[in-house]
């Protein structure tokens, strides 16, 4: 019997690694080791998961990101071997903690809804779902950030370029994609995916593009060497980077070509399984299999398996329209516009022009289709795939897929009353609701250990890691006074892990005995970090006009990336630098407050902020997010939410009721009339203390360095925009006097930590509902109709 135990695997691995003695190994060679000897361990379940999945019905989860973040712990958590991987390593004078900070974040998504991807996968695998994940291996992921004089610089991530033992190349299942300009080859590479307390291994498959021949072998003899290897660089542009640039036409042609890429290898693969598992006939095809689109990154699926179904399996029109609405569901994540993808008909014709000549037959029986229900012609024009020279995504999802889901119930609402409307009117019975949630190993096991000792020795048993709603039977605990002890003693102790990591990371001083008040995710304006930078400069004000006031202690801590090209984003960050700048310059200020942007944000991070954090920041504008998550990850960490009445803040607060959260702001269906009436100047004016803090933009107060760019956020409060935007379209100085007020009052409630700690607890304890399981197994039950298939030990 081969070696089982890490202790004994571990050496030969990391010599395998490094090719040297164990002594003259790097950490980050025995991180690979370590890894790799866990993938040994993986390896028969997952063989097994993958044979009882392919004859079944499954499910197959198609993603343009997936924001995983580091593997080695969170296999090691859920497979049980912290601890012989922590005995294993320390034989080498080795701590696992120091092994674990040598893994690069897999940063293959931007946010939110590459997250989720990740959370719902673990959830699959944990819950032994027949579940696959399909997305693309970007050589570079999301950008690093690094602050150069306060702006935000944005550096090539270069994730899996020193070796990655997570994921497995398959070579033989390779598959070819074919455009009009280039044929392609489709390798994939398979992550595996582990759940806690099963044996079952899902799978995450990433494709990789590369050419049908290494270079021209020829143009190199002639010493033609950039000759030899333009059409290789070509093709591995296809998933150089994650989500390129598409300002461009250029860059426009390459996210359509990463899309096509990754799906139609992904169907190919699922035909060849039907193929061998069930027989030539496709009929059936939608009784073994179903796919989910998430957003509209991978619609093209829709018009492609079409073109499979027609060119390759001769099935008619009638046959393969059929069987594709019955396999398509589909995801919609955001009310914004951007979200409603558009292609322009050239980049079809260009790329695929069999694929377009199918949409066009989709819009053609659309439009009939519609006509026949006594649709108006306007209304057709404007549902329809293809008009004014752009194809339609978003329609084409909503056309073909038998489910169309939001992932909150307010952001169902709208999209069933507003963005999705004429939809609904015609398919009511397509719509439903999947409120979002997170997963409860990686953010609360496994980055919170203290938390979830004190909740497995109360509970008797570990069973809430892989059932939270268990925590509920921890609420008796809510007036005990030794119990809501330990709370504070673990965010205490927490804190003090967060001031020690953010030293030793920035550089920065944070007093741990201070509030901890958090804003973590993508810099957009309608998340408005601008309204929390607002509130600090005010407060900076106030402090300084009474410096003898009773200022509860703070600390104000931001991370968050700004897409490139999205210029004020870029200039919020700026402002936020030189907010922080403005704080710790001042002797006075700096004693009552600190203001920390953590730099190069990611999943690793939050990981050490989360646990930490006393209040979760949730403040976009009523209606603008469609969910969120952190809000999720914080309220189980026993943070309170500060937030508005948007996405699943309304989800939380009818969770833990209104003892037990901080709500301000005016609500999604008051905005149309306020917008009526609404003077932003006026608020800036009127408002006490509005105007010094938005002079300080332009007054020398806060350093711009010249560009000009906080005259444009100001105007772009006061004034809207030359091009027709409104002034202050996210509603910042409306809501910024019931922000003021309500986060004023929630400082202050700070002081009573044996209340807060009773809050908290709450929160901790009603988080169940919250947890991607219970989401994952709604989409089981509800749309995918799956069964749980365990594989047998
Ligand atoms: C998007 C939405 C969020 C939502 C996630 C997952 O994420 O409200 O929670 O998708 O559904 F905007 P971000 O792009 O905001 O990160």
């Amino acid at each position: 019997m081969a070696a089982e135990n890490l202790t004994e695997l571990i050496g030969p691995f990391v010599k395998s690694e490094s090719g040297r003695t164990l002594k003259d190994s790097t950490l980050r060679e025995f991180w690979a080791g370590l890894s790799a000897a866990v993938m040994s361990k993986i390896a028969d379940d997952w063989d097994a998961t993958r044979t009882a999945y392919a004859a079944g019905r499954q499910e197959h989860y198609l993603s343009a990101e997936f924001l995983e973040g580091r593997a080695l712990l969170n296999n090691l958590n859920n497979l049980g071997l912290v601890e012989e991987a922590e005995a294993a390593v320390k034989q080498y004078g080795l701590e696992l903690s120091d092994v674990l900070e040598e893994e690069p974040d897999a940063a293959l998504g931007n946010g939110g809804l590459g997250r989720l991807a990740a959370c719902f996968l673990d959830s699959c695998a944990t819950l032994d779902y027949p579940v696959t994940g399909y997305g693309i291996l970007y050589r570079y992921g999301l950008f690093k950030q690094t602050f150069e004089n306060g702006f935000q610089s944005e550096h090539p991530d270069a994730w899996m370029e020193e070796g990655y033992p997570f994921v497995i190349r398959r070579e033989e299942e390779q598959r070819r994609v074919r455009f009009a300009d280039m044929e392609v080859r489709a390798v994939p590479y398979d992550m595996p995916i582990t759940g806690y307390g099963t044996n079952n291994v899902g799978t995450l498959r990433l494709w990789k593009s590369e050419p049908l021949e290494e270079f021209d072998y020829d143009a190199f003899n002639s010493q033609r060497f950039t000759d030899a290897i333009v059409e290789r660089e070509r093709v591995m542009d296809l998933c150089r980077v994650l989500y390129p640039n598409d300002t461009t036409f250029e860059g426009k042609v390459l996210r359509v070509r990463q899309q096509y890429f990754f799906t139609s290898a992904s169907l190919q693969e699922m035909i060849a399984n039907y193929l061998e598992q069930h027989g030539e006939d496709l009929t059936d095809f939608a009784k073994y299999n179903c796919i989910q689109l998430n957003d509209t990154h991978p619609v093209l699926a829709i018009p492609e398996l079409m073109r499979i179904l027609l060119d390759e399996h001769g099935m008619t029109w009638e046959d393969a329209w059929e069987i594709v609405t019955k396999t398509f569901a589909y995801t919609n994540h955001t009310v914004l516009a951007e979200a409603l993808e558009t292609w322009q008909v050239s980049i079809f014709e260009k790329l695929f022009p069999r694929v377009l000549e199918i949409v066009y037959e989709i819009d053609r029986r659309f439009r009939e289709d519609l006509r026949e229900r006594g649709i108006d012609e306007g209304k057709i024009n404007y549902l329809a795939p293809v008009s004014d020279g752009l194809v339609h995504m978003a329609w084409i999802a909503c056309y073909a897929s038998f489910s169309i889901n939001g992932v909150a119930a307010l952001h169902t609402e709208i999209l069933k009353r507003e963005t999705l409307h004429d939809w609904y009117e015609i398919w009511p019975e397509r719509f439903n609701n999947k409120t979002n949630g997170v997963t409860p190993r990686r953010w609360l096991n496994q980055c919170n250990p203290r938390l979830a000792a004190l909740l497995t020795e109360l509970s008797g048993s570990d069973a809430w890691v892989s059932d939270l709603d268990k925590l509920a039977d921890l609420e008796k605990f809510a007036d005990d006074e030794k119990v809501l002890g330990w709370v504070t003693e673990i965010k205490d102790a927490n804190k003090a892990d967060f001031a020690k990591w953010i030293k030793a990371r920035q550089g920065v001083d944070v007093d741990p005995t201070s509030v901890f008040d958090v804003q973590i995710k993508r810099l957009h304006e309608y998340k408005r970090q601008l309204m929390n930078a607002i509130y600090i400069i005010d407060l900076y004000y106030r402090i300084k006009e009474n410096p003898e006031g009773n200022w509860p202690k703070r600390t104000f801590i931001f991370g968050a990336k700004s897409a490139p090209g999205y210029v004020r984003a870029k200039a919020i960050i700026k402002l936020i630098n030189e907010v922080a700048r403005l704080v710790d310059n001042d002797p006075v200020v700096s004693k009552f407050i600190t203001v920390v942007f953590v730099e190069n944000y990611n999943v690793s991070p939050a990981e050490h902020i989360i646990p930490a954090a006393d209040v979760s920041e949730q403040i976009s504008t009523a209606g603008k997010e469609a969910s969120g998550t952190s809000n999720m990850k914080f309220m189980m960490n026993g943070a309170l939410t500060l937030g508005t009445l948007d996405g699943a803040n309304v989800e939380i607060l009818d969770a833990v009721g209104d003892d037990n959260a901080y709500i301000f702001g005016a609500k999604e269906e008051e905005l149309p009339a306020l917008r009526e009436s609404y003077n932003p100047r006026e608020a800036y004016e009127t408002v006490p203390g509005l105007k010094r803090a938005l002079d300080a933009f332009v007054n020398g107060t806060l350093d711009d360095n010249n560009t000009g760019m906080f005259h444009d956020l100001l105007s772009s409060l006061l004034d809207g925009t030359n091009w027709g935007e409104p002034a202050d379209v996210y509603f910042v100085l409306a809501d910024f006097p019931s922000y003021r007020e309500t986060r004023d009052r929630m400082a202050a409630d700070y002081a009573d930590r044996q209340a807060w700690a009773r809050k908290c607890w709450i929160n901790i304890c009603r988080s169940g509902r919250f947890s991607s399981d219970r989401t994952i197994n709604d989409y089981a039950r509800e749309v995918w109709k799956l069964e749980a298939t365990p594989i047998k030990k």
